[in-house]
C-alpha cells in the first residue's frame, strides 16, 4: 500500500528495528517507546484497521499473540507481564492505518490504560 509507514518497512525501504519476522508477521521496536520493552507486531498484509479483519484473518490474529508471548519470553519479561494492545480507529488513538499490536512490558502497568 502506497504511502503506508508498515508496509515500507516491511518492503525495506524505510528503516526498522527488527526484531522478528516470519511469512504472516514482522514485529520491530516501536519509534516512540512506551515502555523499557515496547515492539509493534503487524501482519505483512495491508489491513487498515481491526474494523477490517475477516473470518480469514482468525489465524493472523492468534499467530500476532503467540508472537508476542515468544517475544515477551525471549526477551525475559514474561513473567513479569506484559500486554498486548490494538488501537482502532482516532479515538483510540490509532495513528498508523496499517493494522498493528503493541506489546508491551519491563515495567508494571497500570489499568484502567487512559
Ligand atoms: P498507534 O498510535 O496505536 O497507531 O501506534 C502507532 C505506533 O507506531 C506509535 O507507537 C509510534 C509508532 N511509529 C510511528 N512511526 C513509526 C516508524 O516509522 N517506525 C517505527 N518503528 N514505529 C513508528
Amino acid at each position: 500500500m502506497d504511502n503506508c509507514i508498515f508496509c515500507k518497512i516491511i518492503a525495506g525501504e524505510l528503516p526498522g528495528k527488527v526484531v522478528y519476522e516470519d511469512p504472516m508477521v514482522v514485529a520491530v521496536e516501536d519509534i516512540d517507546p512506551q515502555a523499557p520493552h515496547h515492539y509493534l507486531i503487524f501482519p505483512r498484509k495491508h489491513l487498515p484497521t481491526t474494523l477490517d479483519l475477516t473470518e480469514g484473518d482468525d489465524q493472523l490474529v492468534g499467530h500476532v499473540f503467540r508472537v508476542a508471548a515468544k517475544l515477551a519470553r525471549d526477551h525475559g519479561f514474561a513473567e513479569r507481564g506484559f500486554r498486548v494492545v490494538n488501537n482502532c480507529n482516532e479515538g483510540a488513538g490509532q495513528s498508523v492505518w496499517h493494522i498493528h499490536f503493541h506489546l508491551l512490558g519491563g515495567r508494571d502497568l497500570s489499568w484502567p490504560p487512559g
